[in-house]
């Protein structure tokens, strides 16, 4: 079964304790558990974690580029300054999805440049926790897509192999 990495980053966890107008009343761990339950739906599997610590996010990075399918991420405050989690996003092959339970761009102007976006392939943003079961469903799609072209692609080679050989 493929694994999704969800990565969060600074303050995350203070989410439905502060700030309910900006970011909902829903806690990290709720939307975790609606993560996990979304996940099963989509026959995909979810290790769901968050940081307050630069380095700890950028080990995380590396370690979903080996063990993950795909990884989603909303790096908080580090996505507008982070060139750290930059270059260690960029090293990662699988599809990236950024989530903001704010929308970002509606926002301050340092909250409108995200380092994260140019290494995403898709960006949900203002759509509170909802945002994280969205990611998944996309990531899904995703997936499958990378795994039929994969499939195209065998598909195409295996002729040309076979008319070498038989030459
Ligand atoms: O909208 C988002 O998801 C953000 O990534 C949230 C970050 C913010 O710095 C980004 O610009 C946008 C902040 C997360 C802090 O969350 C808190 C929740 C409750 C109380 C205090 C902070």
């Amino acid at each position: 079964m493929s694994i999704i990495f969800i990565l969060n980053g600074p303050n995350l966890n203070m989410l439905g304790t502060r700030q309910p107008s900006l970011y909902g009343y829903e806690t990290l761990a709720d939307i975790e558990k609606d993560c996990h339950r979304h996940a099963a739906v989509l026959d995909l599997m979810v290790d769901f974690r968050q940081s307050n610590y630069e380095g700890e996010l950028v080990s995380w990075i590396q370690e979903a580029s080996r063990k993950a399918s795909g990884l989603i991420i909303n790096a908080g405050a580090y996505t507008h300054t982070s060139v750290a989690l930059l270059d260690a996003l960029l090293l990662n092959k699988q599809p990236i999805l950024e989530v903001h339970l704010s929308n970002i761009y509606a926002r301050e102007a340092f909250r409108q440049h995200s380092y994260v976006t140019p290494t995403a392939s898709g960006l949900i943003a203002g759509l509170g926790g909802y945002g994280y079961r969205l990611a998944l469903t996309a990531m899904g799609e995703l997936l499958k897509k990378t795994m039929i072209l994969r499939e195209e692609q065998a598909h195409h080679r295996a002729p040309a192999g076979r008319a070498e050989r038989s030459e």
